[in-house]
Formats: C-alpha cells, structure tokens, sequence
C-alpha cells in the first residue's frame, strides 16, 4: 500500500466486487465489532443478493468506541470481510450497512431508531457480558448501578433498557410489531432477551409500563438463534495485506474462518430477509443447536484457551496441536459435554467433531488464546454449568470440566507465587478485581475454588453447592502452582479414564 492508493469507498473500484448499496434499513444491529460485521452482515448480502428487494439495509450501532463508525463513515459504509484458511484469503465486501453511530454517544437515539416503525428487526451481538444478568439467578440484575440508573429514567446505557425504553416508545407510537433476535453465545438466547426486557419493564414504577408489557407480549417476538463463526480480532498486518489486495485502503476489515453456520428460530413478527439464501438454517431445534455449539466449541475452546495460556501458547492452533491440550479437548468433547446434549436432527457428532478440530487448526488465523480466555466469568457461566450437574448427578466426576475451571482461576486467580504468564495476564474479565482479591489472601487451591465458585457464586447457584466438584478443581489448582499444567492434564486424563466403565474402555480401544 502506497501513500497514494485511495480509501475504500464507493467511486473506487476494488478488487472484488461491492454489495449494495442499499438506502433503506428495516435492521438496526446493536454491536458493530467484527463478528458481526463477519457473520450477520454476510448473510444479509446474500439474502439482498438473491431477492433484489431493498427494505434490509443495516444501521449499526457500535456501543462505544468511534474507531469503526468513523472508518466505515469515511469508506461510504464499506469494508472487506478476509476469509482466511491455509489454503489462501478470499475477500468480500458486504455493502449492507446504510449508518452506523456510537450508541453511547447518541442514547437518545438508539431509543428513537428502536421505537421507529421503519425498523422491523432489532438484532444484537453484544457479548455473554451485555445482557445485565445476574449469573447466579439468571435475573436482571437490578443491583448493577447502570441498570438502576437506567430504571430511575433518562437516556438508557445498558442494552436492556435501551431495548426496554425502545419498546415502550414503540407501543406508544405506532405499536408496529418488531422483532428482536439476539445473536449471542447464550443457552435459550432468545427468550432470555425478553425475559431480561419484560423484567426491566415490570421494575418500573407505578403502572408506567403497563401499556409496554402489552404490546410486548403481543407484538414482540424474539426468536432463539445459534451464531458461529471464528472471528479473530483485526490485527494491523491484516489492514495492511487487505488494502494491498483490494488496491483501496480499508482500516477496519474484518478476519474469519471460511467455516459459518446459523440457525435461527423462524418466528419473525414483521418479516425477515431470506438469510437462507447466505446457508441460514431455519429451525425449530435451534435450543439444541445452541447447547451443541456453546458446549462442544465454546466450552472446549474455554479449556484449550486456558490450558494453552498456561502452557505459553499464544494461538489456539498452537494449543491444540499440543499432544496433551488434544487429548483434553477430545475428552472433555466426547465424554463431558456430548452426553449431556442432543444434537440436532441431521447434525453427526462425528462430522461435528472432526470439523471442530480442522477448525482450531487452522493457523493461518491467528486466533488468540487471550481472546478466547477473555471474559470467562460470563463466558464459562454459558458453558460448564448444565453439563457439570448432569456429569455430578449421574455419579461421575467431570475432570475436564473441573480442568478447565481450574485453568481459568489459575490464569485470573493464581496462587501467591505462582506466575501464569503473559497469555493470561492479558485476559480481562469482569471479575478480575474480585478474583484478584481472592487470589491475594488465598493459601490453598482450596481457598480459591471455595471462593469463587461457592462464596460468588461464579457458576450459578447450583454447582456452588456441590463440594466434590469445588474441591475437584482446588486440588487442580494446586497440581497447576506446584507441579504445572502438564502435571495437571496427565493426572485429570488418567482420572477419566480410570471413571470410565470397562464396557466404554473396550468400545474405545
Ligand atoms: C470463543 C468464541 O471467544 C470465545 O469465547 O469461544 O468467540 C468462538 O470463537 C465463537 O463463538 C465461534 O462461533
């Protein structure tokens, strides 16, 4: 790229071929980071390519930072999605989105466009960690001081309550319906949403949400979706080999696997584009799609994420190409996390499986153990949780489970003494100060399981009270201190193996 070549934009002519453009916008999408840009967006070009009609154009909301509404605003809305696989990087450019501005800068507005009848579909993709629940009950959590700012009144910052005062200024206007579907890695995502939204309305004073909760019930629907594509994050080699492809200088292109899948609920209460047309799967099985996904890949991603930290892997390729990691991974997929779900009809376990690790391997990538080990208060709240209790009910000890939750307080909670490296401490979460806090005054692996998954409810309210599991991962918290993550993976393989039944050890050998 030269100090000449021009900015992405419409009057430029890149290297591929542009969507669009398109000037009306029947969606408004809270949470323009990249994975949106890299999955949703994608399928909406595809749907627009292939029924030619113009009423779903995009208007993206980005919750704070300027950096991509500004670049998208100075590239007439463009940007190239790089797919990426050993085998090479395709680009394409969506073309879908027709605005974009920083919700926080403009709270006003994102109520208004919500409650705008020209909106037909608000969609989300604003992390396990923007949904204002509390992870013990599940429950907004109205002791968050942003959400009890946002119920005394005035222009809302928590998602809930911009969806909450959104719908309420809808039912007072037009009472057009709306649907509202959320793409976030969260278990019954959709009815979720609403449960959190009609909790907002119902913490109102008086009977000032009355008319909301009507219209609510009656007119809003909220379809459960599954989400998945790896999408790492952008990386300043990635702009500058993109601009040289296109022959444009795009700042904020977006990385990912060619790999991509979504499956949504079909219960749209005012129309939707044919998503279909981009490989969307309408279903009425999405919960067990989003158990197999949030468990099979998120919840295994979560143990090589922070095995791999601990071990000095940067990349998750890096990790799982570590002959122990995979084995852990094999296990806690097979043994731990595919008993406790059904898969969808017509999904193979083993196809799944196979792909999930050509999918890991995939180095030319890039994708990062930090990333993945980023957030995992909320993250692993998603995913260990049911298949642990199901695990500990039935009489067997989840060891991979137990592994990967030790990994993860060793990575945020590591006993005095002990270092977990630059990997891990790049990790941020949530619950890093009160983790923090723990970890300064604990003498014992012990202390800190207790802590955490008792004493703050951590995982819910549940496996807090199971005692042999909390003391499962304190006594991995130790092995990781004293002995080291390999230590720890080779003694909680050969407790899995030595659980498992005889008639399992002869199917298996
Ligand atoms: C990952 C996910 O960061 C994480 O926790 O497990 O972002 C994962 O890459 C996506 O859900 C894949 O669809």
């Amino acid at each position: 790229m030269t100090s000449d070549t021009p900015r992405l934009g419409r009057s430029v002519r890149p290297a591929v071929p542009v969507g669009g453009p398109h000037r009306s916008a029947g969606i408004l999408h809270l949470g323009l980071g990249s994975f949106h840009r890299a999955h949703q967006a994608v399928y909406t070009a595809a749907a627009l390519a292939a029924d030619g009609v113009d009423h779903w154009g995009i208007v993206g909301v980005a919750s704070r930072s300027r950096n991509v509404v500004d670049a998208l605003r100075a590239q007439d809305m463009l940007y190239a999605v790089a797919e990426i696989s050993p085998e090479g990087t395709t680009l394409s450019i969506p073309g879908v989105h027709t605005d974009a501005f920083v919700g926080n800068d403009d709270r006003a507005r994102v109520v208004r466009t919500i409650a705008d009848p020209a909106i037909r579909i608000v969609t989300l993709t604003v992390t396990e960690n923007g949904y204002s629940y509390s992870p013990s009950t599940g429950s907004l959590d109205v002791t968050d001081p942003v959400v009890m700012s946002d119920l005394r009144g005035g222009d809302p910052q928590s998602t809930i309550g911009q969806l909450a005062r959104g719908i309420q200024q809808r039912a007072a206007a037009s009472g057009a319906p709306l649907t509202v579907l959320s793409c976030d890695n969260l278990a019954a995502n959709g009815s979720h949403t609403r449960r959190l939204v009609r909790e907002f309305l119902q913490s109102l004073p008086g009977a000032e949400a009355s008319e909301a909760l009507a219209y609510l019930d009656a007119h809003v629907s909220f379809p459960s979706s599954m989400v998945d594509r790896i999408v790492p994050a952008t990386t300043p080699g990635l702009r500058e080999r993109v601009s040289e492809m296109l022959g444009a200088r795009d700042d904020v292109p977006v990385p990912a696997e060619p790999f991509t899948m979504w499956a949504i609920e079909d219960d749209f209460a005012a129309g939707r584009p044919a998503w279909e047309a981009g490989g969307a799967v309408f279903s009425n099985e999405v919960g067990r799609y989003e158990d197999m996904k949030v468990r099979l890949l998120n919840g295994t991603h979560s143990l090589i994420a922070y095995l791999g930290a601990l071990h000095g892997a940067e990349t998750i390729p890096d990790a799982v190409g570590m002959d122990d990691i995979e084995s852990a991974a094999r296990v806690v997929l097979a043994d731990e996390y595919h008993p406790s779900l059904q898969m969808p009809s017509g999904v193979d376990f083993a196809d799944y499986e196979r792909d999930l690790f050509r999918r890991w391997d995939n180095s030319a990538l890039g994708h990062r153990t930090t990333q993945v080990g980023t957030d995992g208060s909320v993250k692993l709240r998603q995913r260990i949780p049911e298949p642990a209790l199901q695990a500990l009910e039935g009489g067997r000890m989840p060891h991979m489970i137990a592994l990967t939750v030790a990994g993860y307080l060793s990575c945020l909670a590591p006993l005095p003494g002990f270092e977990p490296g630059r990997f891990a401490d790049e990790m941020t979460d949530a619950a890093r100060p009160r983790l923090t806090e723990i970890s300064a005054s604990a003498r014992s692996g012990a202390e800190v399981a207790e802590a955490s998954i008792t004493g703050l409810q951590l995982f819910g309210a549940a496996l807090a009270e199971r005692d042999d599991f909390v003391a499962r991962v304190g006594e991995l918290v130790d092995t990781i201190a004293r002995d080291g993550v390999r230590a720890a993976i080779g003694e909680s393989l050969a407790a899995a193996e030595a659980q498992s039944t005889p008639a399992r050890r002869e199917v298996s050998a």
